[in-house]
């Protein structure tokens, strides 16, 4: 058997900056654009992978454009392995680091990868990692910020639109009988099928999360993500001890050596590791091994349209963050039907860059 891989030709990073329907308040700062870097990889053989990153920042995506035309020069050639190339990278960044902002850099080039594999094998990205593109139960993750509690409740009302079974509120205040409040009118306006989750951004010290967190274990929420800094492993162990309510943790951990690192400190009760973060497509399939080993069931954090994929192929799958910050910039948004995510049936992840919006969105 002769095997033809296809090789690298270039990578190409395109900085947009596109509105958000709803802003994202979080408990550190509000955002109310998303700063994506679009990443191509062109292949000798014609066939073009694409991801995106979220950077959070304009002028974090603006810092990536030379670091992956710099990757470019030196991967031109390769052959089209994702887990060699993953290696090539990582040793690539092994002295600078490969964290931040880097990862990013490293997981989208290896999302895009796996999308030309798929186009070119002619299947959707889920079925060439073995797995039939399912419907992926989700929630609406957009908006839902630090707003009045009866703007809240409202917000959450009109996010259901779609079938979604689930939204998520923002929290972190610095008065909690405001969280507290909005939390109450939120779900006082859902009725009991629908879930609530709530995210507080690492607002909050050990002894103000273990106050709260238990306070809010009768207030009928679904779980509570990131009370404390992400990575204070052995004290979210001990919130998620005391804490009835699911604590849920993953979308800072940085590689799946981070993530194994958390499972074994029994940190959370659930995992949500960001597509960006854990290493591509690549790391987020360790990841979904690693989270089936601990039995522990797996969300995704934004990337809702590659998530959507992957989650088709993770043992524990849980459920999907649904975010909309993309569609400006797509040919064909990800569709949503009866509260799931439907993953692109055609080969690929099912990126595909509207060049008009683009253009239009492009920093530079
Ligand atoms: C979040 C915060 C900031 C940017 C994107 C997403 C949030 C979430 O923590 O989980 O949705
Ligand atoms: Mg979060």
């Amino acid at each position: 058997m002769t095997i033809n891989p296809l090789t690298l030709r270039s990578l190409t990073a395109t900085p947009v900056v596109v509105p958000m329907k709803r802003p994202l308040g979080t408990s550190v700062q509000s955002i109310d654009t998303a700063s994506l870097l679009l990443v191509d990889v062109e292949t000798n053989e014609g066939v073009t992978g694409r991801a995106y990153a979220f950077c959070y920042l304009p002028s974090i995506a603006l810092s990536l454009v030379p670091i992956v035309a710099a990757l470019s020069t030196a991967l031109e050639g390769a052959p089209l392995m994702p887990i060699d190339l993953f290696h090539r990278i990582t040793r690539y960044f092994k002295l600078p680091g490969l964290t931040g902002p880097l990862t990013m850099v490293a997981s989208s080039i290896d999302t895009a990868v796996w999308d030309a594999l798929a186009i070119a094998a002619g299947l959707p990205l889920a079925s060439l990692l073995g797995a039939s593109p399912v419907p992926i139960r989700a929630y609406n993750s957009n908006g839902l910020g630090l707003i009045s509690p009866e703007a809240a409740a409202d917000e959450a009302e009109a996010l259901l639109e779609g079938g979604f079974g689930a939204v998520k509120l923002r929290l972190g205040r610095a008065d909690f009988s405001q969280d507290l409040a909005a939390v109450r009118a939120v779900r006082r306006r859902l009725s009991n099928d629908i879930e609530l989750m709530v995210d507080f951004n690492q607002a909050l010290t050990f002894g103000e999360a273990m106050h709260r967190c238990r306070l809010l274990d009768t207030e009928g929420i679904y779980w509570i993500e990131e009370p404390i800094r992400h990575d204070d492993y052995h004290h979210c162990a001990l919130i998620a001890q005391a804490t009835e309510t699911p604590i849920q943790i993953g979308e800072n951990f940085t590689g799946v050596a981070q993530m194994a690192t958390a499972l074994a400190a029994t940190a959370s009760d659930y995992v949500m590791p960001d597509l960006d973060r854990i290493g591509g497509v690549t790391g987020w399939q360790r990841a979904a091994g690693l989270a089936a080993a601990y039995g522990r069931e797996m969300s995704s954090h934004l990337f809702p349209e590659v998530s959507a994929h992957l989650l088709a192929v993770t043992p524990g799958r849980h459920w999907l963050e649904y975010v909309d910050w993309a569609d400006p910039i797509l040919q064909e948004p990800i569709r949503i039907i009866d509260g799931t995510a439907v993953p692109a049936p055609g080969p690929g992840n099912g990126l595909r860059w509207d060049p008009g919006a683009v253009a239009k969105y492009r920093l530079e």
